[in-house]
Formats: C-alpha cells, sequence, structure tokens
C-alpha cells in the first residue's frame, strides 16, 4: 500500500524548499483519487464533461496550428491538448487543491489567506509534447504585486527521461535570472543551467514536488507511447494582484472564492 504523506509540511521539508527550492513530498492522495484526476481530465479533453471558461490550447503536434492559441474555448474532442487552466472550476480538481497538506504548506510559507494564480493541466501526449525551455515560472511576465513562490507539481502518469520528466536546477530560486520574460537567454542559461547541475525529476504517479516559482526547470518532448499528463498549482498571497488590470485571484484559502475580490 503507497504510504501518503502526512498532512503538515515538517519542519526539515520547510528548510528544503527554502534552501533548495524544492521538496519531493512523495504521495498525497490515494490512487483511486488520482485515477479519478485523471479520467476527468481525459473527460474535459474529449468534451465529455464541459466547462465554458477555461483556457485550453491543443499541442502543435494536434496538427492544428490555428487551435494551439491559448483561448477559452474547447478545441475539439482530442487527448491532445497541451494545457488546460482554470480547472479550480471543475469539483474533483478543486478538492484536490484544497488538500490539508496544501493548506499547511502555503500557511506556513505565504499565510492564511492564499489564492491561485492558475490551476493547470500540463500534458505532453503519446510521442508528442513540447520541450519548454528553461525559465523561472513568474520572473517576468505574470506581472503580479506579490512574486509568486509555491507551485505543487503532480504527476498523473509515471515520469521518466523518455517521456519528458521535469529537469530542475536546485538552488536556483535564489534571485530572479532572466533579463527579460521568463525564459533564460543562452548566456544565463550556460551560466545558471550547466548541464551538472541538472536534476531529472523521475517521478510515479501521484508523486508531488513542491517548487519555488523561481527554481529554474524544463522539460522535454515525449517519446513514448503513452502520455505524460501533470497537475500543476501556483498559490499566491489573496492581497496579490495583477499589475497591469488590477485583477484579483480565485481564493482557495480558507475558503473557495472564485474571485477572491477583498
Ligand atoms: O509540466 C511540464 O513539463 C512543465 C511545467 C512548467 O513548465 C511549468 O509549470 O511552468
Amino acid at each position: 500500500m503507497t504510504i501518503l504523506h502526512a498532512p503538515a509540511l515538517s519542519a526539515a521539508e520547510l528548510d528544503q524548499f527554502h534552501q533548495q527550492g524544492y521538496v519531493r513530498l512523495g504521495h498525497v492522495a490515494p490512487r483511486a483519487e488520482i485515477d479519478a484526476l485523471c479520467r476527468r481530465i481525459d473527460q474535459i479533453m474529449l468534451g465529455k464533461v464541459r466547462y465554458d471558461d477555461m483556457l485550453m490550447q491543443l499541442c502543435p503536434s494536434a496538427g492544428n496550428l490555428e487551435l494551439s492559441r491559448q483561448t477559452k474555448e474547447f478545441k475539439g474532442s482530442s487527448l491532445k491538448y497541451r494545457k488546460i487552466q482554470d480547472l479550480e472550476q471543475d469539483p474533483l480538481f478543486l478538492g484536490y487543491l484544497q488538500k490539508p497538506l496544501f493548506r499547511d504548506l502555503t500557511a506556513k510559507i505565504i499565510g492564511a489567506e492564499v489564492s491561485i494564480f492558475r490551476a493547470m493541466f500540463f500534458n505532453k501526449p503519446a510521442e508528442q509534447g513540447v520541450t519548454i525551455n528553461w525559465h523561472q515560472d513568474g520572473a517576468g511576465g505574470w506581472q503580479l504585486s506579490i512574486p509568486p513562490q509555491i507551485t505543487v507539481w503532480t504527476a498523473l502518469d509515471d515520469t521518466c527521461v523518455a517521456n519528458g520528466c521535469l529537469q530542475i536546477i536546485p538552488n536556483s530560486h535564489h534571485s530572479m535570472i532572466p533579463e527579460t520574460g521568463d525564459q533564460l537567454s543562452a548566456d544565463e542559461r550556460t551560466l545558471h543551467a550547466p548541464d551538472e547541475k541538472r536534476l531529472y525529476l523521475e517521478m510515479e504517479k501521484g508523486e508531488v514536488v513542491l517548487l519555488h516559482n523561481w527554481t529554474l526547470h524544463r522539460s522535454e518532448t515525449n517519446s513514448t507511447n503513452r502520455p505524460r499528463r501533470a497537475f500543476s498549482v501556483c498559490y499566491i498571497d489573496a492581497a496579490t494582484r495583477q499589475t497591469s488590470t488590477g485583477r484579483a485571484f480565485p481564493r482557495v484559502f480558507p475558503t473557495y472564492h472564485p474571485i477572491s475580490g477583498n
């Protein structure tokens, strides 16, 4: 039987998060709950469960570049979606991201009032997907009044080098690196993401990694005949606003409010 993480982050894990910018949390949910998330995301991709207000993007490998734009529209019944955002609207994903462990770790790192910048499905369809280059989440492009700190990334399938597992550079989160945007330039990459510092995070289905948002990460395409699905949640202080629009974000702790508006 899989041993699940306790519903609280230990002092040693908190210390590792601050020192190294990542913590492997192991399994946090029973296998049946992860299987239910997998079934649900497949239903959403296939249009069997529909939400009208979810940002959706087909993988370019689906062969329709027009539909590979990120817009709030269903793009047709296909398992070749690359990203689906706003998943807090779905009760299964909302229940998962509100787990007591996530409440505890966000309280320890952020505070009691927590929103999400995004609750997002990242998919690398079988024998496909795209390469995501080295970047820090939110370093440049997100325009948030309070820098985001926490991403919780859950493997919905076993991940390995061949199917495009996450790659990270431990200890890279202490400062904002890219001169422009979130992505590293070639020179920044040579300096901050040399191959010898790279850690391949091969994970079992259901395993979770807690990442500091500025931990450098990337992933390759999927060369296997099975999908590599993942669910990534970026938790932020509920007082965070988008600087360009003043927009607030859905609050998830202590209780769910679709838009925090406080
Ligand atoms: O899931 C992946 O492969 C990459 C995820 C990622 O780049 C992100 O969460 O910003």
